[in-house]
């Protein structure tokens, strides 16, 4: 048990009176303003409501290098992770220092204003290696760093005119100074905060209850809703999951409070900075985690943090932070005593029977539609997971044939889309080369530009389809690997990606000359001709490769059913 205690006083927001806000918001409309991207409408929320107190606004460029090379302002206060606020090169030449801009949401509802004090090229890979650890792509925030955020960076105070608005779980959503309050009303002095980015099953249940009982604190379940880890389950999911695990607490022992925070993965300094931010939310203590926060491999495939770095850190600036390190209890079940007890004080080891699912299984079985054992997790937690979620054989994926014209894909891609017809259960929808050129992309023609354009259109289509649970076969020409590459990873977050090259060869095709197009080609008769006057990048690591010469159509389409039932996406 700790000594520590909360000062429930309320914390210093950057909002305005409401009737100061009315009145700054229509002065605010004549000023050159800035749509922020969801990772910044993520930051200024927490920097407007105190959740990210002391800070007043996005880094100066002193606060920024210091937070950069030592966690620390200009002014010695803690803080380990760069709030900045980057902008492109245009905007930026666009914008003197000393001037007011306003700050909207992505529908152009004015959030806050910002007197811009510095603007500067930051050091990009200088700041990923300091503050990630290393300057490589396999980081997300690092990718994120050199892909997504904008040159400069703008640093100045913030003037908060209203708090971004949320459709979902609006009751759910606590300001640091709302849980203060809730928690002076339930009279609790001692919080154990609870960060987490992941459904929570039997063994979270057990550790958290277990170090908020230890600390003799109660508990609030704080999971991260604005930005997490890509691939994670989607906030929907997970915050039913956690209203079905909330009922397993003793009543009155728990809370439970969304924070919309964007998470960097930053390991240790994640974890010192989550400790900032919920000590301004009112809390005593807080879990860390054996590799809190931890991005997954790197490049070379190895760890980005060693397991312990985070707490290591945590703990060097706890007093500091306000905030008490409370450790992460390996749980495991033991099937004896039908009990969750912590690894490292099961004195009978050798003498029972240790169950464990790990996260990788978990998925595997989730993907499979397998049994997952009740003392793994709650059975409310895992419906919600099988509903977002079905087996891989209900859920939707695209076969993408690609090969030159000619090569025999429609043809195949017919023979297929009438197999699964004749299957049933999910809908297809055949998106050929002709059918999209006449419906979706009649204006187009083939120069590299609107090729692309064709393929991310049909993309576009697809992972519709296949978010939807459909079954989406396209069959373009798709000359470039990587639009084909994009295709795929619009593709990929909602479904399998089935890459088929139809390897027909040139000669082949050109001595079929089905459409009579190779002939005209020849002649110059249609330029841009692929094979002939234009390029095709074959394929260099396809799901399948069907060769057509001397097998019939129908192998050919029997050949993909194969390889969708052995990738477990319809039933054997
Ligand atoms: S692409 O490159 O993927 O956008 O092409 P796609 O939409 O599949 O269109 C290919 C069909 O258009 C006809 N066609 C041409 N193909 C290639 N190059 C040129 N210059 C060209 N002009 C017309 C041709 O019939 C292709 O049909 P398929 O079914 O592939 O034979």
């Amino acid at each position: 048990s700790s000594l520590m205690q909360s000062n429930l006083a309320p914390i210093p927001e950057l909002y305005v009176s409401y009737d100061s806000a009315q009145k700054l918001k229509v002065e605010a409309a004549e000023l050159t303003s800035l749509d922020l991207t969801p990772r910044q409408i993520c930051d200024l929320e927490l920097l407007m409501n105190g959740g990210f107190n002391p800070l007043k606004g996005f880094l100066s460029e002193e606060d920024y290098n210091g937070v950069v090379d030592n966690m620390r302002l200009s002014d010695g206060t803690l803080w380990p992770m760069p709030i900045t606020l980057d902008v492109s090169e245009k905007f930026a030449e666009s914008i003197a220092v000393g001037q007011d801009i306003a700050l909207r949401d992505q529908e152009g509802v004015i959030l806050a204003t910002m007197t811009v004090t510095d603007k500067w090229e930051p050091n990009k890979a200088h700041e990923a290696e300091k503050v990630f650890g290393a300057d490589d792509l396999a980081h997300p925030a690092v990718n994120y760093l050199h892909n997504q955020a904008g040159k400069i960076y703008l640093g100045g105070p913030v003037t908060g005119i209203q708090q971004p608005v949320h459709y979902d779980f609006r009751a759910r959503r606590d300001t640091p100074n709302e849980l203060r309050a809730h928690f002076r009303k339930l009279g609790w002095r001692k919080v154990v905060a609870f960060q987490t980015r992941n459904p929570l099953h039997r063994a979270h249940q057990e550790l958290t209850f277990r170090a908020a009982k230890e600390a003799q604190a109660n508990l609030l379940i704080h999971p991260v809703v604005g930005m997490t880890k890509p691939g994670d389950v989607d906030h929907f999911t997970r915050v039913r999951c956690y209203e079905a695990v909330l009922d397993k607490y003793p009543s009155a022992t728990t809370s439970m409070s969304l924070l919309n925070l964007a998470m960097r993965m930053a390991g240790p300094r994640e974890a010192v900075w989550h400790g900032i931010i919920r000590k301004n939310h009112g809390c005593t203590h807080m879990i860390v985690d054996r590799d809190h926060a931890g991005p997954g491999k790197n490049s070379a495939g190895e760890d980005f943090y060693g397991p312990y770095d985070a707490q290591d850190l945590f703990r060097e600036h706890q007093a500091e932070i306000g905030i008490e390190m409370v450790d992460f209890k390996h749980m495991v079940y033991v099937q004896e005593r039908a009990q969750y007890e912590p690894a490292d004080e099961i004195a009978d080891k050798d003498d029972v029977t240790i169950l464990n699912i790990s996260g990788t299984e978990l998925r595997r079985r989730l993907a499979e539609g397998l049994e997952i054992p009740e003392w793994f997790s709650f059975p409310e937690v895992v419906a919600e997971l099988r509903k977002t979620k079905p087996p891989r054989s209900k859920q939707g994926f695209t076969v993408f044939f690609t090969g030159l014209s000619g090569s025999g894909k429609s043809t195949i891609a017919n023979a297929l889309m009438v197999k699964l017809m004749e299957m049933g259960g999910r809908p297809v929808t055949l998106l050929d080369g002709d059918i999209v050129r006449k419906n979706l992309s009649s204006e187009l023609g083939f120069s590299k530009e609107h090729r692309d354009l064709n393929i991310r259109r049909i993309g576009y289509v697809a992972s519709e389809i296949t978010k939807n649970g459909g079954i989406a076969i396209c069959a373009p020409i798709a000359p470039y690997t990587a639009t084909r590459r994009a295709v795929r990873e619009d593709i990929e977050q909602f479904g399998a990606f089935l890459e088929i090259h139809v390897a027909t060869s040139l000669e082949e095709c050109e001595r079929r000359d089905r459409k009579g197009l190779y002939k005209l080609a020849r002649e110059g008769k249609i330029k841009e001709f692929t094979g002939i006057s234009d390029p095709y990048e074959e394929p260099k690591n396809p799901e399948l490769r069907v060769e057509t010469e001397n097998v019939d159509v129908d192998n050919c389409a029997h050949q993909v059913i194969l390889k969708l039932e052995s990738m477990g996406l319809i039933a054997g």
